[in-house]
């Protein structure tokens, strides 16, 4: 059954210029855009983004590395596409957690400089679709 699940390219995969090889990695698995857009995300998009991570200690400096410039956002749909997109990126830390063949692990160091995000439930997808594309038709 066909899903939908929110996906980001973090600043530092704009920054260096990886926004077409996770757009292409994501095609090539045969899940379908929806929907894809550059921009700057304010400092309150991204507590509600991330609100599950409120009181931790990195949250403060995972606010400021989301808002320190643009990223891309993007609704990936097809068949288990939540699963799908976290396959593709590998574990949140690139080195101990990701495996080479993923995003992080073929191209990130460091836990929090780790290129792309996924929607990590059908809930959470439901909540992060609504918060970067509250005008996208079901
Ligand atoms: P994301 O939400 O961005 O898709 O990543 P994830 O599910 O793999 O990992 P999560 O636990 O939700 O953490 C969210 C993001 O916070 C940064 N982080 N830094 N310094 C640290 O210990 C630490 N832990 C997490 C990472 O950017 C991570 O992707
Ligand atoms: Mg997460």
């Amino acid at each position: 059954m066909s899903e939908r699940t929110l996906v980001l390219v973090k600043p530092d995969g704009v920054a260096r210029g990886l926004v077409g090889e996770v757009i292409s990695r994501i095609e090539r698995k045969g899940l379908k855009l929806v929907a894809l857009e550059l921009r700057n995300v304010e400092r309150g998009v991204a507590e509600q983004h991330y609100a599950e991570h409120d009181g931790k200690p990195f949250f403060g400096s995972l606010l400021d590395f989301i808002t320190s410039g643009p990223l891309v956002a993007a609704v990936v749909e097809g068949t288990r596409a939540i699963p799908a997109f976290r396959q593709l990126a590998g574990g949140t830390d690139p080195v101990e957690k990701a495996t080479p063949g993923t995003i992080r692990g073929d191209f990130a160091l460091e836990t929090q400089f780790n290129l792309v995000h996924g929607s990590d439930s059908p809930e959470s997808a439901a909540r992060e679709i609504k918060l970067w594309f509250p005008n996208l038709a079901g």
